[in-house]
């Protein structure tokens, strides 16, 4: 089989420092592959793609603690030095694969080396998750096999002793920009299941994201199972029926297929494998519960929220709100002075809370409160600040942080840290000011960049236009702190919301997502573009795009759907591998427009 060695300039997202040298690595069947204890998480991660990808044969072991202090003693410095000599083989014979952690070394939690030679490859960090980006990168500079479920059987070496594969030599020392990097996937208004997350978050982290946001409830779905535990004596609600009944439900939108959204939602025991799942890959799991808007799902599952207050008061005929699986938003909203408004609050979020013990943060919406905000007002006094001022308290109680949209600035500026997806009008941007002012920090979801449920073209077959429609380059070609204005110095990083409105299941939703995620991913690793000269911005977006063209074999191997996106020059010839099968264009036949 033809030895084809990977272009380093081809890693995305670009790594912070990139040396390269004259030859190759040679991995074979029986390279050994050695970590640190503590990095069994990349080493797994690692040794199952080589197996599955190469047909690799050997297995991951763990050094024992006196050899992981020989080889880790200032490891994350010695990749290149002395102590590398020492991690490899003497008089250059092959010391294999090591993966090391030195938690003194003086690196950022997300921050690696790697180090590939002729003899010997070393990826070393101080904290696991520098470590599973190390992997990440030392896979995007192996063959595009190596992603696909059944690499291993599309061939093999030509002769006993062959090398599996070749790697380039390369020193990369790398670390993102901004430590919050996200994807937020809406389950509610269509559902994907356990087996679809856990594939698109997979295509998510070997691009270094390292947030999940699951929104998870909404006017037309309720997606994860809460049961009657722990609820307090005077609590009558049936927390059940919250997916009895509209786990039940979805959007009725026709999407591109003519089929409407899709109901279903996770049992506990299915959420607890989502965030395991994540967690041995360094993604962090940010469940939403939107409120006190976007609440049809929870009006219509519970009797005792219906009240005069809230934007359903029930009749004796309809004890609950119709189903609402209509397009619109801003019509629901929970009752600002109902006791049980803050019993379902504190019941629900403790129990989503208690699914992940390690989690940091939980989402609590916040967006779009326009009817609430009509009959009650959106100041720091209002209802609606009164119900997020509490729904903060009680997250905090529980040791997280609270995450809220944009509209959130006006009711509890400092309490909360600021998705924002709206920088445009002056209101806006004076909100986010103001927010960062009293002391949040900023997520960057501008809808003009990072909204990835708006079509890529207008003519394209999925997606919503109300923001613009968002090709690769403009997907790239924004700056999180200059989109933040007064509040730059104050942004955590960045999310591509992927809203469900015209999504059904795991190949539309990567239709919508790539290659354009991978622009975001780009945005939050690496350094600022240049900024006031034109040419070299263009030849920053250009080389960016030339690294999405050889992500296409990639992604196709592992088998992605991405969008074959015409600014992208791309390079889709798979070496060893002729036919993307799983590669999906825009057909741009009689589909329905969906207005928003
Ligand atoms: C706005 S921006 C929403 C969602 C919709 C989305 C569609 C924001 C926080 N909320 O409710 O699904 O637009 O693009």
């Amino acid at each position: 089989m033809a030895d084809i060695v990977a272009d380093p300039s081809h890693l995305l997202p670009a790594p912070r420092d990139l040396r390269t040298g004259e030859g190759v690595y040679r991995l074979t069947p029986s390279t050994p592959l050695l970590h640190s204890p503590g990095a069994e998480d990349a080493a797994a991660l690692l040794a199952s793609r080589l197996r599955d990808g190469l047909g690799w044969e050997g297995a991951a072991r763990a050094l024992e603690a006196r050899e992981a202090a020989v080889f880790g003693e200032g490891s994350a410095s010695a990749a290149a030095g002395e102590g590398a000599d020492r991690a490899r083989g003497r008089d250059g014979d092959d010391a294999g694969m090591r993966l090391l952690l030195d938690p003194q070394a003086a690196m950022g939690e997300e921050d690696y080396l790697l180090s590939v030679r002729a003899d010997g490859v070393i990826l070393s960090a101080a904290a696991p998750r520098g470590l599973l980006h190390a992997v990440s990168t030392l896979l995007q500079l192996l063959p595009p096999r190596v992603a696909a479920p059944d690499g291993a059987q599309w061939g093999r070496p030509d002769g006993e002793g062959d090398p599996l594969a070749s790697l380039p030599l390369v020193r990369i020392e790398d670390g993102p920009r901004y430590a919050y990097r996200g994807l937020m996937l809406d389950v509610a208004r269509s559902f994907l299941s356990v087996e679809e997350i856990c594939a698109i978050v997979e295509a998510a982290c070997a691009i270094k994201l390292n947030v999940l946001h699951l929104h998870l409830v909404d006017d037309q779905g309720w997606r994860i199972e809460i049961t009657n535990e722990g609820r307090q004596d005077d609590d009558d609600i049936d927390y059940t029926a919250l997916t009895r009944v509209s786990g039940a439900t979805a959007v009725d939108a026709p999407g591109f297929t003519g089929r409407p959204g899709i109901a279903g939602w996770y049992s506990q025991e299915d959420y607890r494998t989502i965030v395991s799942f994540c967690r041995a890959r360094g993604v962090e799991v940010i469940p939403e519960i939107d409120l006190p808007g976007h609440v049809g799902a929870a009006l219509h599952a519970i009797p005792q929220l219906c009240t005069p207050g809230s934007s359903w008061p029930a009749t004796e005929q309809h004890p609950t709100a119709p189903r609402r699986g209509c397009l619109g938003v801003g019509q629901t909203y929970l009752d600002p002075g109902a006791p049980a408004t803050y019993r379902f609050l504190r019941h629900v979020l403790g129990q989503v809370a208690r699914l992940d013990p390690q989690g940091r943060h939980l989402h609590l919406g916040g967006d779009e409160p326009w009817e609430m905000g009509e009959r009650y007002g959106i100041g720091p006094d209002s209802a609606y600040a009164r119900i997020l001022c509490e729904a903060c308290d009680i997250v905090r109680e529980l040791g997280r942080r609270p995450v809220g949209w944009n509209e959130c600035w006006s009711a509890a500026p400092g309490h909360i840290t600021l998705q924002v997806w709206d920088v445009r009008g002056d209101q806006a941007r004076r909100g986010v000011a103001q927010a960062v002012e009293q002391g949040a920090g900023l997520i960057m979801s501008p809808g003009q960049h990072a909204y990835l449920d708006q079509k890529w073209d207008p003519h394209a077959p999925l997606g919503l236009t109300w923001a613009r429609t968002i090709d690769v380059p403009t997907a790239r070609d924004w700056d999180p702190a200059e989109q933040a204005g007064e509040g730059g110095c104050s942004v955590l990083g960045v999310e591509a919301p992927l809203w469900s409105e015209t999504v059904r299941g795991r190949r539309e939703a990567e239709l919508l997502l790539f290659p354009r995620l991978a622009a975001i991913a780009e945005v939050g690793w690496c350094r600022a573009l240049p900024a006031g000269d034109d040419e070299a911005r263009r030849a920053a977006i250009d080389a960016f795009l030339s690294r999405v063209a050889h992500l296409g074999p990639r992604l196709a191997c592992a088998g992605t759907t991405f969008h074959l996106s015409p600014e992208v020059p791309w390079q889709l010839a798979v070496p060893d591998y002729t036919e993307l099968a799983n590669v999906v264009s825009g057909n741009t036949d009689s589909v329905p427009d969906l207005a928003w």
